[in-house]
């Protein structure tokens, strides 16, 4: 008798598990696995590195399927993968424009699939704002007005100030504001004085390259402002291959916040580094899923920022990086 009940008592929970399994799977198969095309635009600093890891991570994290392309630094690259996710129907496209300009007809060639558009790091420039769906990324005119300030509130009894300028990739959006955020903070005063002013591509070697013929260009400078911390690495270098010493000589005025350049700043060799967060991940694929779903999103999300400067008191306590 004990061993039918329990033989029963088996059976029955047998039964409800399996009712209870087969309740669960049609959810399962009937959850859409969201597929996001990502033209990335290419490796040239550490800071795109780090971003490259924050969308790939954040997407697995998310359960979004990432089509992932690597422009290599050149515009037709990234217009044929925007491409190949259209006629792979993909849900969402993202992108990090290398350049401001030529986007339109890739773009309309999206809006006349129904893929909805988001610009991740870098803007475009176009007269037709329905391209797009939302810019995720930094205020770079506000990066450039907050390089200019610490600047000016550092050099305030000094009556001449030289400064040379390294700058982005030319025609990128970070390079165009970082550059006209810079000049409109600095004003009219007359005793700030910008005498060269370079492009070092964004890239470590250029920006070593740039510095070293504007030092053999001027017999002296006072400040340097570079657009991003690999091309300011490499500009450090070259200071101190000159025999001067970087962060005394000649103030170091960098953007973006990568460990190395975090820890130049510790040992006094940047001055002031404006920060500009790679890890724009998470919010991407937020964006994703409620565009897929139907629901209303911004159109612009600027990431949360701040400026590190010699004269912070947790330097030494802040938290790895990440990029
Ligand atoms: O500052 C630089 C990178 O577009 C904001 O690109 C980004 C810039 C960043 O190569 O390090």
């Amino acid at each position: 008798m004990k061993k039918s009940l329990i033989i029963l008592a088996m059976l029955i929970s047998l039964l409800l598990s399996s009712c209870s399994l087969s309740q669960e799977k049609p959810e399962a198969t009937d959850e859409k696995v969201i597929l996001l095309g990502y033209a990335q635009l290419g490796s040239e600093s550490s800071w795109r590195d780090g971003n490259t890891k924050s969308i790939q991570e954040a997407a697995q994290a998310h359960g979004i399927k990432l089509y992932f392309e690597n422009a290599e630094q050149k515009q037709a690259k990234q217009i044929d993968a925007i491409r190949s996710f259209i006629a792979y129907r993909v849900d969402v496209i993202a992108f990090s424009p290398i350049v401001k300009d030529g986007w339109d007809i890739v773009l309309g060639e999206a809006k006349a699939a129904g893929i909805p558009v988001l610009l991740v790091d870098r803007g475009i420039s176009t007269e037709d704002e329905s391209l797009y769906d939302c810019f995720i990324g930094s205020d770079f005119i506000k990066e450039g007005e907050q390089a200019a300030a610490f600047l000016k509130s550092h050099t305030k009894n000094s009556d001449k100030v030289r400064i040379v300028e390294i700058t982005g990739t030319p025609d990128s959006t970070p390079m165009r504001d970082r550059y006209n955020g810079f000049r409109q903070e600095l004003g009219q005063d007359a005793k700030y004085e910008i005498i060269g002013s370079v492009s070092g591509d964004f890239l470590r070697s250029k920006g070593k390259e740039s510095m070293k013929a504007l030092l053999a260009q001027h017999k002296r400078i006072d400040v340097l402002y570079s657009h991003n911390d690999s091309m300011t690495l490499g500009a450090v270098k070259a200071i101190e291959a000159a025999g001067l010493v970087p962060g005394k000589d000649i103030m170091v005025i960098s953007i973006d916040g990568e460990q190395k350049a975090i820890d130049l700043l510790r040992q006094g060799k940047i001055n002031c580094v404006v920060e500009c967060t790679p890890m724009l991940g998470e919010t991407v694929m937020g964006l994703a899923q409620k565009l897929v779903a139907g629901e209303e999103i911004p159109r612009v999300v600027y990431s949360q920022e701040r400026v590190f400067t010699q004269f912070d008191t947790d330097l030494e306590t802040l938290p790895p990086r990440g990029y």
